[in-house]
C-alpha cells in the first residue's frame, strides 16, 4: 500500500500519518494478509529526493525487490494522480501481471474519467475501503473474483466499465486499530518552530485520528457525505480515549490531531471522551483543524475541549452573509451564534483559532462579498482561511455548475481527474463563474480578503507576546509581503 505524494505541497513540506492506509493495514493483517506499507512523503524525505522521476526510480527497486502481488495508492486529492498513475504503470511494467488499485476521495469521484483513460489502473475503490481491500487481497491470491455487483468499486470488464457505488459501510466499533506500528513515528517529525506553541512545549510528533466518518449535514459543495456516506458513524468514546491512551503509554505521543470530517457531531461523545481522558490523567495536546460546529448548543462542549488540551481549532463559517451561507450553502449558522461561540474560544487565549471563508459559489455578488469583509473584520480570530468555491463531482453544486454551464471557458473539466491544480484551494484559479460576477471582481474580492490576514496574524502574535511572553514565528512572512505580490502569497 503506498501513501502517494502530493504534486505540490505547501510551503512547509508537511505530511500526516496515512491513517486510511493504516486503518486498511489493520484489517488485511486482522485478515492473515500480510501487507507492506510505503510512504512517498517518507522515501523523498530520507532518500533527499526531490524529483517523481528520482522517486519512481526508488519504487522500481522496491517493485523487484519484494515482487508484490497487488499494490495499492491512496488518493485523497487531486495533486496526487498522476504520481499514483505513474507509479501504476511502472509496476505493471515491472510486474506485468500484478494487480493496480487506487482509493481515496479524489479518485473515488471520476471513476469513469480514470479508467477510460489510465490503461494500468485496474480497480477503483469508491470511498470507504477495507472490505474492498480484503477481496483484492483475495482476488490476488485467486481465491475469487470481484462480483459485477460487488458495491464500492470501479473497473473495467470485458471492455466496458462497471461503476458500482459503496452501499454499505463499516461499523467503526469493529475495525481494528489503525496500524500505526507499521510506521516509525520519528519519520513524521516536523520543524515545528512556526506552529502554534504558547506554552512553549515539546510537541513531539504528531498523531492523526479518525473517531467517526460520514456526514449528515447538507453543505451543497461537500464530498465528504458522497464517499463516506450520510449516516453518521463513530467509535465509542471508551475506545477512541483507549486508542488515545495506548499511543501516549506506548509511543509517547503527546500531541493528537483529529481529522473527522465532522467530529463534534454528537456533543455527549465528545464531552464523554474529554472525561474520560482527564479521569486517566492523559497530558495531551489536542489540534482540531475541521472545526467546532457554530450552535450554541457546544458551548460546554467547548469547555471540556479546552481542558482535556484543545490547543488550535477553527469555525467554518464560509460566508458573512446569511443568505450565501444558509440558503445557498446550507450551514444553518446564525450570526449571533457564531459570534457567541467565538467569544466563548476567545476566553482560552492559549487557543489558537482559525477561521474558513468560501468565495465565489454561483450566487455570489459583490454584496455578499463585502458582507464577508465586514464579518471577517468583526470576528475576533487568529487568521483566516480562504477557498475559491470549486465543485466536486457528485455534490449539488457541481450539478449546478453542469446545469447552468458556470465553468469558466478555460477550465477543462475532464481533465479535473488528473489536474494538480484542482481541489488544491488554488487561490490563483477561479472554477466557476458566478451569475453576477465576473472574473476581475473576484480578483478584487480575493486580493481583498486575503490582505485582511496580516491584521489578524499581528493580533495573535501580540496575544502571544503579552500574555505568554512567547515571540511566535507563526506565518511571519505574510507580515512584509508586498500588496501587489499578495495573489502569489496564497499558501
Ligand atoms: C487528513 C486530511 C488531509 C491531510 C493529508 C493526509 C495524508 N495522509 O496525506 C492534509 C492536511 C495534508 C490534507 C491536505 C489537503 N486536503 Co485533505 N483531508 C484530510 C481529511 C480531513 C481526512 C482524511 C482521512 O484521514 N480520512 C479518514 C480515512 C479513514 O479515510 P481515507 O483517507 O479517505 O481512506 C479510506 C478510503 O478513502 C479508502 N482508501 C484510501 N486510500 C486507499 C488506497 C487503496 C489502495 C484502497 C483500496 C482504499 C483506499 O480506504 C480508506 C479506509 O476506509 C479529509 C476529510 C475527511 N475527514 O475524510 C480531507 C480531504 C481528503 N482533503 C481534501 C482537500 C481538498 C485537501 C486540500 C487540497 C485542501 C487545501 N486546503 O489545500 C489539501 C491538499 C494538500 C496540498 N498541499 O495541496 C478533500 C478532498 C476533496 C475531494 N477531492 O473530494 C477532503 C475530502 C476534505 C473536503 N471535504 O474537502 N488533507
Amino acid at each position: 500500500m503506498v501513501n502517494v505524494s502530493i504534486a505540490k505541497v505547501s510551503t512547509t513540506n508537511f505530511f500526516v500519518m496515512p491513517i486510511g492506509l493504516l486503518s486498511i493495514a489493520a484489517y488485511l493483517t486482522k485478515c492473515q494478509f500480510p501487507v507492506q506499507l510505503l510512504d512517498f512523503n517518507v522515501v523523498k524525505r530520507k532518500n533527499k529526493i526531490s524529483t517523481d522521476e528520482d522517486l519512481l526510480k526508488f519504487f522500481a527497486a522496491y517493485l523487484n525487490e519484494f515482487n508484490p502481488a497487488i499494490v495499492g495508492f491512496s488518493t485523497m486529492v487531486a495533486g496526487q494522480f498522476n504520481l499514483s498513475n505513474a507509479a501504476a504503470t511502472l509496476a505493471k511494467q515491472i510486474i506485468p501481471d500484478v494487480i493496480t488499485a487506487v482509493g481515496g476521495a479524489h479518485v473515488s469521484e471520476f471513476p469513469n474519467q480514470i479508467l477510460k483513460n489510465c490503461p494500468s489502473i485496474d480497480y477503483i475503490v469508491l470511498g470507504e475501503g477495507e472490505k474492498q481491500s480484503l477481496l483484492l487481497a483475495e482476488l490476488a491470491l485467486n481465491d475469487r473474483k470481484i462480483g459485477l455487483h460487488e458495491n464500492g468499486f470501479a473497473f473495467r470488464q470485458d471492455g466496458h466499465i462497471i461503476i458500482n457505488p459503496k452501499t454499505s459501510y463499516e461499523n467503526l466499533n469493529e475495525l481494528p486499530l489503525p496500524a500505526y506500528h507499521l510506521l516509525n513515528f520519528d519519520d513524521y517529525l516536523h520543524d515545528t518552530s512556526s506552529w502554534h506553541n504558547p506554552y512553549k512545549a515539546d510537541l513531539g510528533v504528531r498523531v492523526p485520528l479518525i473517531t467517526s466518518r460520514g456526514c449528515p449535514n447538507l453543505c451543497t459543495f461537500c464530498s465528504v457525505a458522497k464517499y463516506m456516506g450520510m449516516t453518521y458513524r463513530y467509535i465509542n468514546a471508551t475506545k477512541v480515549a483507549d486508542m488515545i491512551q495506548k499511543l501516549c503509554e506506548y509511543n509517547s505521543v503527546r500531541t493528537f490531531v483529529i481529522y473527522d470530517a465532522n467530529f463534534t457531531h454528537k456533543t455527549k461523545r465528545v464531552i464523554e471522551l474529554c472525561e474520560e481522558i482527564t479521569r486517566r490523567n492523559l497530558k495531551i495536546n489536542l489540534d482540531l483543524p475541521t472545526g467546532l460546529p457554530l450552535n450554541t448548543s457546544s458551548l460546554e462542549m467547548i469547555d471540556a475541549l479546552v481542558e482535556t488540551g484543545l490547543i488550535r481549532t477553527c469555525v467554518s463559517v464560509e460566508s458573512g452573509d446569511g443568505y450565501i451561507r444558509n440558503e445557498i450553502m446550507k450551514k444553518g449558522i446564525s450570526e449571533d451564534d457564531a459570534l457567541k461561540i467565538i467569544n466563548r474560544i476567545r476566553k482560552y487565549p492559549q487557543v489558537f483559532l482559525m477561521t474558513d471563508f468560501v468565495m465565489g459559489m454561483p450566487e455570489e455578488t459583490v454584496e455578499s462579498l463585502d458582507a464577508s469583509v465586514n464579518f471577517i473584520e468583526k470576528l475576533d480570530t487568529d487568521d483566516i482561511d480562504l477557498s475559491i468555491s470549486t465543485p466536486y463531482p457528485g455534490t449539488a453544486l457541481f450539478d449546478q455548475c453542469e446545469r447552468d454551464d458556470l465553468f469558466f471557458s478555460n477550465i477543462d473539466k475532464d481533465s479535473f481527474y488528473r489536474s494538480t491544480e484542482y481541489s488544491h484551494n488554488n487561490k490563483n484559479i477561479f472554477t466557476i463563474k458566478p451569475y453576477k460576477m465576473d472574473f476581475d471582481a473576484l480578483k478584487f474580492y480575493r486580493d481583498k480578503i486575503l490582505k485582511m490576514r496580516p491584521h489578524k496574524i499581528r493580533l495573535y502574535h501580540k496575544r502571544m507576546k503579552d500574555i505568554f511572553g512567547v515571540e511566535s514565528n507563526y506565518r511571519k512572512e505574510l507580515l512584509f509581503v508586498k500588496e501587489e505580490s499578495y495573489e502569489l502569497n496564497y499558501d
